[in-house]
């Protein structure tokens, strides 16, 4: 018998380029390729991309709901009638014995809007809970909270990838789209091939800064200095747009003032980037008039970072940037729903329309969309890694369920996290294979895949998109929503959804009059067209892909500069721990490795967790090519294969955090947090750094020092 072969045009799972892919299903089996069409990517995919239907039919997947009888027990095959009552006794448990805020969930910027909005629903309504946070907290928080600041929205670009293109200068600092996002590289291949011009700042030589006009390459976490000291050079040759700034902004007096402190020689001493350098790139930057500003996450993951974003975000407002044409500063959200992720109310102080939960106004209008009362809606919970620390403590969560994240892997502190986790009385996972965070669950549910399942994901241009299902999911597997619908209905609560088209329409209808809003937007319009920019606010409205053209959304509709100053890490070398830590990606794994390490050919390509040292510190360690190395911090040791390189300053060493178990860099990352944006320091903190002598076998299992 012919079967015809059925043709999906939808995305990639993994990042936040979201690169349009299809999907050709036939007896033989998924066949995927990319759009030639889609406008991040072209007709380009990565590795990751590529090789993306390998997860579907995976033998490690989760075929059905996992239950651990006792504490100590196996998890074992159970059905998913099993499995939900459990949950639902243990969270009525949980909620009548401690209270609402007992109960929680963390969610993750990979989940589709509808996923992500329906999960900050129950969490408000059925569970009654405050308790509600997800990875984005670790992800885009600080530039989210600096944007917001600025120009009164986050969206991560105001404008459309393409118009990378058309720019004459490009300044990338801390991002490493080269190997985070190679399809988006065409982008700046074009602008270089038109004779404009890209600076990186990045401690390491990265394939990004490799193809730089000018590589800054400074001590981590010193990025603020680095802006600061530009602005600097910017006003003292008078680089910068006196108009625009008059015209189009407030504050600018007392940043002025405070910059006049950052002199180049002064900068170089913080930073170790020669004044020389920091005085070319101002005047590359002042001298043109298409100028980009893009930061990620070697900028952000700072406990300085929403500072450090704000100063950059000074310098392109005082050079008259952002909504002058293929112009401005934008932040590179990371996750495949990074933007959407953070828009819907799955963040602890936030409801959907990127509206704001202490806001009286957002939670009458929220409370009348869902049909409860607004005083029935909690307060604003505790953030990620607070949440995570304060498991099982009183106070803190006791019934946990998370949804796609691995937080025993990619959380700062992770030896902490897996004794936190340890210690709840009960944890839920949801996820597609059995994670590191699994491994913790009294209950684990299977969850449907990308390709088997729809919705919308917004990508980090903004632009709304839609995830087609092209196959179904294997019996006993289950979609979020239909889980989160069966869930809710145990709990007493009918009337949540599990179709994502309505879905959907609801959190259109909720987002109506936000900051994002979406109420315009349809599956079926998104498909008709290549994606949605938001706000789109009505049908007829044809969305937004450029902001800040006219002004920007502040009550008095101008961008504000905000005086910052240089602070530094929290922690810096010593002589118990002489070197800077920081920590990012390979090309070839996603994140905590939960998918990536499955794929045969990702594995192969990189098989264990690497180091990257400089030359002249393996000399003096002598450690060589591969051999294991040990690395201590005040939080715990872990174990990596040394690989050595000129390619990163010699008083520093990466480490990619793409590993579970005593390979893990969070094992070593320092927990301290952003003051206003609540974002861990990822990126650096002081290291021990020596050749590892397996001298007993205590050392290997030593992964929770704690000092
Ligand atoms: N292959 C791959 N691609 C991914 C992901 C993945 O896991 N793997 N994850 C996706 C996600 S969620 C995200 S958030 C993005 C992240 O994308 P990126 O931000 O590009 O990735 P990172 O490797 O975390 O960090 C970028 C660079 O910051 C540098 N850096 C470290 N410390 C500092 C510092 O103090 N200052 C400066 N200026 N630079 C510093 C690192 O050396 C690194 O090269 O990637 C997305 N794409
Ligand atoms: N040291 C260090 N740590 C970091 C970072 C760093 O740069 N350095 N970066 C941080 C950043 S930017 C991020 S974004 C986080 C990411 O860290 P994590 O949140 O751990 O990210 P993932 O590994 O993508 O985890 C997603 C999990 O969900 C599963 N999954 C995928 N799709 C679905 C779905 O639809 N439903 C369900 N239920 N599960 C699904 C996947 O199999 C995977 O196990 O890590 C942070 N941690
Ligand atoms: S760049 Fe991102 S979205 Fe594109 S194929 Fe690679 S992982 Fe997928
Ligand atoms: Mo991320």
């Amino acid at each position: 018998m012919l079967m015809v072969a059925t043709l999906v045009r939808t995305h990639c799972p993994y990042c936040s380029l979201q690169c349009g892919i299809t999907l050709e299903t036939d007896r033989s089996g998924v066949t995927l390729a990319p759009q030639p069409d889609f406008p991040t990517n072209r007709g380009g995919l990565c590795a990751k991309g590529w090789t993306a239907a390998e997860l579907l039919g995976h033998p490690e997947r989760l075929t059905g709901p996992l239950i651990r009888d006792a504490r100590d027990g196996p998890l074992r095959p159970a059905s998913w009638d099993e499995a939900l009552d459990r949950i639902a006794r243990e969270f009525r448990h949980a909620g009548l014995e401690y209270g609402p805020d007992s109960v929680g969930c963390f969610g993750g910027g990979g989940l589709t809007n509808e996923k992500a909005y329906q999960l900050g629903k129950f969490v408000r309504v059925v569970l009654g809970s405050s308790a509600i946070d997800y990875n984005g907290r670790f992800c885009m928080s600080a530039a989210a909270t600096a944007a917001q600041r600025a120009f009164g929205v986050d969206r991560g670009l105001p404008f459309p990838l393409a118009d990378l293109a058309e720019a004459d200068v490009i300044l990338l600092v801390g991002a490493n789209p080269a190997d985070t996002m190679p399809p988006a590289m065409r982008f700046l291949d074009e602008c270089r091939a038109r004779g404009g011009r890209l600076i990186v700042v990045d401690p390491r030589r990265t394939a990004t800064a490799a193809l730089a006009d000018l590589h800054l390459q400074p001590v981590p976490g010193t990025d603020l200095a680095i802006a600061n000291g530009m602005l600097h050079v910017a006003v003292r040759e008078g680089l910068i747009d006196d108009d625009y700034i008059a015209a189009r902004t407030t504050g600018f007096a007392a940043v002025r003032r405070g910059v006049r402190l950052y002199w180049p020689d002064r900068v170089e001493r913080i930073t170790g980037v020669p004044e020389a350098d920091l005085v070319a790139a101002a005047r590359m930057l002042g001298g043109a008039r298409r100028v980009i500003v893009l930061t990620a996450r070697g900028a952000e993951q700072h406990s300085t970072g929403t500072d450090t974003v704000s100063a950059f975000i000074n310098l392109a407002l005082a050079l008259g940037l952002p909504g002058r044409e293929y112009a401005g500063f934008a932040s590179i959200t990371g996750q495949g729903n990074g933007q959407g992720g953070r828009e819907h109310g799955q963040k602890a102080d936030q409801l959907p329309g990127y509206r704001r939960l202490d806001d009286p106004a957002a939670r009458e209008h929220i409370a009348a969309v869902w049909g409860v009362p607004a005083a029935s809606l909690p307060q604003p919970g505790r953030s990620a890694y607070e949440m995570l620390d304060a498991l099982g403590t009183p106070g803190g969560v006791r019934a946990l369920w998370v949804l796609a994240s691995n937080v025993a892997v990619s959380a700062p502190h992770a030896g902490r996290i897996r004794e936190r986790l340890g210690q709840l009385d009960f944890l839920v996972v949801s996820d597609i294979f059995r994670s590191e965070t699994a491994e913790f669950a009294d209950v684990v549910l299977p969850s449907a895949q990308w390709a088997e399942e729809s919705g919308t994901l917004t990508n980090l241009e903004g632009r709304v998109i839609l995830r087609n299902r092209a196959v179904p999911p294997p019996p006993e597997v289950r979609t979020d929503l239909e889980a989160l619908s069966a869930l809710a209905d145990r709990l007493g609560h009918s009337g949540f959804h599990d179709d994502p088209a309505e879905v959907f329409a609801e959190l259109c209808r909720a987002s109506s009059g936000g900051k994002a809003d979406y109420t315009g937007i349809s599956h079926a319009r998104i498909a008709a067209e290549q994606g949605v920019f938001w706000p789109c606010p009505s049908p007829r409205h044809p969305g937004t892909p450029r902001l800040f053209t006219v002004d920007f959304p502040t009550p008095d509709r101008r961008a504000r500069f905000h005086a910052v100053e240089h602070r530094g890490p929290a922690e810096t070398p010593d002589a118990d721990y002489p070197y800077y830590l920081t920590t990012g990606r390979l090309a070839g794994h996603y994140q905590s490795g939960t998918q990536t390490r499955r794929v045969g050919r990702l594995r192969d390509a990189e098989p264990v967790a690497t180091v990257q040292l400089h030359d002249s510190l393996a000399l003096r360690l002598g450690v060589r090519e591969g051999d294991p190395v040990r690395l201590r911090t005040r939080r715990g040791t872990a174990v990596l294969t040394a690989r050595i390189s000129a390619d990163v300053r010699a008083d520093t060493v990466f480490a990619p955090f793409h590993w579970g178990g005593p390979a893990s860099a969070n094992l070593l990352t320092n927990p301290v947090l952003d003051p206003h944006s609540r974002m861990p320091e990822f990126k650096v903190c002081a290291v021990a750094v020596d050749k590892y002598v397996p001298a007993h076998d205590s050392d290997v299992e030593g992964e929770q020092h704690h000092e």
